[in-house]
């Protein structure tokens, strides 16, 4: 009896140690791992798979990058964190949730800065795109290319968003960034910033009545499935990074980087493209869920609101009000 105890006991023993050797272990130089929020097959999992596949082909092996889909390896916050310490290689980060770690990238989460993502595309491919990838550099994030996110519009159980007067009262989820919360207030609502991975189930029982996203992520979160009514606010546009931890980066050879660097390009084009088709398809599946679509005919009334939320940025990071015309004025 003792013995068969112990039995169960060392090999229970052996099975969580194991688990916590892989999740604690440095990635071994060549066995790069790569976070990612989204599930198999969305635009941007499989641009990541192909950037995976792309570099450990070309490197021959000498770098093997796996990604870990889901958020498995934690949640935004989180790993941002994790890739700034080298304890992850690369990931997919979207703008919003870095605001808070790299001050100067809250300039791209100000609603409406973009006015379409063709324009949001021109500023991030350009002069100051390369700003925002030096200010990620100056914490550790190596921004190789930029991937499409689409633009966000809110969704809710109760009714369809036609003027800021319907945001009223509503219970929001934002992702982790006052601005948003500044962003919701104004228009009359409640945010709440939570975790992705954590807002279905507070759709369902009540705790929020709404959040806001892209149509990809409105439909692959299954979010439409508690939520009915998605009105094109259209108020944000964000891009997002295939970032490399620098440690990683700087641990390989002037060569490995040049292939590293040139697969993250390819894997962008590549989201970018598989973007324009995945939305379309995630319309139509909500759609013939039958959640209503609606759009919103005066968007500046919307706009209009935003100038407390513009200031206050301002006011606070007075040496970013440079960066903030020049986006404006770009288009
Ligand atoms: C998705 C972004 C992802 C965010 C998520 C969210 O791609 O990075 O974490 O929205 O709302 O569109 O948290």
């Amino acid at each position: 009896m003792k013995t068969t105890m112990f039995l169960k006991k060392t090999a229970c023993t052996v099975t969580v140690s194991a688990a916590l050797v892989v999740m604690s272990l440095p990635a071994q130089a060549n066995n790069w791992r790569g976070w990612n929020i989204h599930p198999p097959g969305y635009p941007n999992t499989v641009a990541l798979e192909a950037f995976a596949e792309g570099v450990a082909d070309r490197t021959e092996g000498r770098v093997k990058p796996q990604v870990y889909n889901n958020a498995v390896l934690g949640d935004q916050p989180d790993a941002i964190e994790q890739t700034r310490n080298g304890a992850l290689d690369f990931a997919n980060f979207n703008m919003g949730p870095m605001g808070p770690i790299v001050n100067e990238t809250n300039v791209l989460s100000l609603p409406f800065i973009f006015s379409s993502i063709e324009h949001m595309h021109d500023v991030m491919d350009g002069e100051i795109g390369q700003r925002f990838a030096d200010a990620l550099a100056e914490k550790d994030l190596i921004a190789l290319s930029w991937f499409d996110s689409g633009a966000r519009s809110l969704y809710n159980t109760k009714r369809p968003i036609q003027t800021p007067a319907d945001v009223q009262g509503l219970k929001v989820r934002v992702m982790n960034n006052d601005l948003y919360v500044d962003m919701i207030e104004a228009l009359g609502g409640n945010a709440t910033p939570m975790a992705y991975g954590e807002v279905y189930q507070s759709l369902r029982t009540g705790v929020l009545d709404g959040a806001e996203n892209n149509y990809p992520s409105f439909e692959s979160s299954n979010h439409y499935e508690a939520a009915e009514y998605y009105s094109l606010t259209e108020h944000l546009i964000i891009p997002e990074c295939l970032c490399i931890a620098r440690a990683s980066w700087e641990a390989l050879s002037p060569e490995d980087q040049e292939i590293v660097r040139e697969e993250a390009i390819r894997a962008s084009q590549m989201q970018r493209d598989l973007w324009v088709e995945g939305s379309r398809k995630s319309r139509e599946i909500v759609l013939e869920a039958g959640v209503e679509i609606n759009e919103v005919e005066d968007k500046a009334a919307f706009q209009e609101l935003m100038a407390p939320v513009y200031a206050g940025f301002v006011e606070r990071n007075p040496d970013l009000e440079e960066l903030v015309d020049a986006i404006r004025n770009s288009n």
